[in-house]
């Protein structure tokens, strides 16, 4: 595609005054205005990018409370239930909340649903069988904004729900949780709105690790992980998170990490933001679109060598999968395109098939609107009922645009642009 450049306007001012308080070239100092960092102490701590300016997770709101309910659970012994979303970024913030509590000493197992079987967000049907093996307390990671009826049925069998989340909030309504720890609630005055759902589980460890022995900057390989994947704006603290997460990946510590680096061709290479784009963080969200999300997640937390290697072998065989399911779902979603879309009259991109594997229609989506530069939503029918994903373009809030068809919906969630 021919890209058209415009190049901003200098403002020598702002370039004087950075370049000579921070000693910085003024052509350093005139990009970091057009990222709109003007004022000295912004440019300042942008340019340190330091751990010290991530903000207090006691700002969240409610963080308290889920960390006050945590503890009493972790003292009386209380089974709980660590529920997450089966794409990297729910994956990562599962294995994070999952070992800090572990390491706590809590009674504590994980859950991720399965895709095709179950879909996205909590089920009443996994929550009932939480119930049956005694869970008290259930965290949600990555998911639960949108799980209203589910929580209430929770509350009415009498297990506590805690919602961590980062996803959009219809109406300004949230589920009647225990706590409900998102920055996008109105009340919330956390001062950063764009944290993944692994920066969001990564600040509740912190909060949960206050005072204890432990580091919550030992998880920062899996926050930068699914916070590169998660494809959330890379400024402010996420920015912070990903770079030192970034340098704890290249320490190589984490077993599954290196065992999927092998596998993925990354031995003695310096790992970079592309390589979780293209590389780490595909294969672990094949085993959420096509395979089994559990063994991803088992390959995040192992600690044994060559059950590391296996797993990851077995997440670079999905991975070839998803490409080929993948492949063909496009050659069929462009022809569907060549034939239905009228690009005069149709501002959305949005088809359906019966043949289309749920698990790939968001990626096959994003490179459609991507060719086209028209939002795009691909369904996937099952018989009278269909499961869409859909990717926007810039300036179209397809979030807001599909409350407006809220009454046709059987449910929807998600962001902005997808
Ligand atoms: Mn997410």
């Amino acid at each position: 595609m021919r890209k058209i450049w415009r190049i901003k306007d200098p403002d020598p001012a702002i370039q004087n005054e950075l370049s000579s308080a921070l000693k910085i070239s003024k052509i350093t100092a005139q990009l970091l205005a057009n990222r709109g960092i003007s004022d000295l102490r912004e440019a300042g701590s942008f340019l340190q990018c330091s751990l010290t300016s991530c903000h207090d997770p006691f700002l969240l709101k409610d963080m308290d409370k889920a960390v006050y309910r945590i503890k009493q659970a972790v003292s009386g012994g209380e089974k709980i239930l660590v529920y997450g979303d089966y794409d990297v970024d729910g994956m990562t913030g599962v294995a994070i909340i999952y070992s800090a509590l572990k390491n706590l000493g809590a009674n504590v197992s994980s859950y991720i649903p399965n895709r095709l079987e179950e879909g996205y967000g909590l089920n009443s049907g996994a929550v009932k069988r939480a119930e049956r093996d005694g869970v008290n307390l259930l965290i949600t990671v990555d998911c639960g904004i949108s799980s209203f009826r589910e929580i209430e049925y929770a509350n009415s069998l009498r297990m506590d729900v805690i919602v961590t989340d980062h996803h959009e909030i219809l109406e300004s309504r949230v589920p009647a949780a225990y706590a409900v720890i998102n920055p996008l609630q109105e009340d919330c005055k956390y001062p950063f709105k764009h944290l993944a759902g692994v920066g969001i589980a990564y600040k509740l460890a912190k909060a949960l690790y206050e005072n204890t022995p432990f580091f919550a900057e030992d998880f920062l390989d899996l926050v930068s992980l699914g916070t590169v994947a998660d494809i959330v704006p890379l400024i402010g603290e996420n920015r912070v998170l990903a770079k030192h997460g970034l340098g704890e990946l290249n320490k190589r510590h984490r077993v599954g990490l290196r065992a999927l680096m092998k596998v993925g061709g990354l031995e003695g290479k310096d790992i970079s933001s592309g390589h979780i784009g293209f590389i780490l963080g595909p294969r672990i969200n094949a085993m959420g679109r096509i395979g089994s999300p559990q063994k991803a997640l088992e390959l995040l937390l192992s600690e044994d060598e060559d059950l590391a290697l296996k797993l990851a072998k077995t997440l670079d065989t999905e991975n070839r999968n998803r490409q080929k399911i993948e492949g063909k779902v496009l050659d069929e979603a462009l022809s569907k395109v060549e034939r239905e879309v009228n690009f005069k009259h149709h501002q959305v991109i949005v088809l359906a098939s019966e043949n289309w594997h749920a698990g790939v229609i968001g990626i096959v989506a994003s490179r459609i609107a991507d060719r086209f530069y028209r939002p795009t939503i691909l369904i996937s029918m099952d018989g009278k009922v269909g499961k869409g994903s859909g990717r926007s373009v810039e300036n179209f809030h397809l979030f807001e645009y599909l409350l407006r068809c809220k009454d046709s919906l059987m449910g929807f969630g998600g962001h902005e642009s997808a």
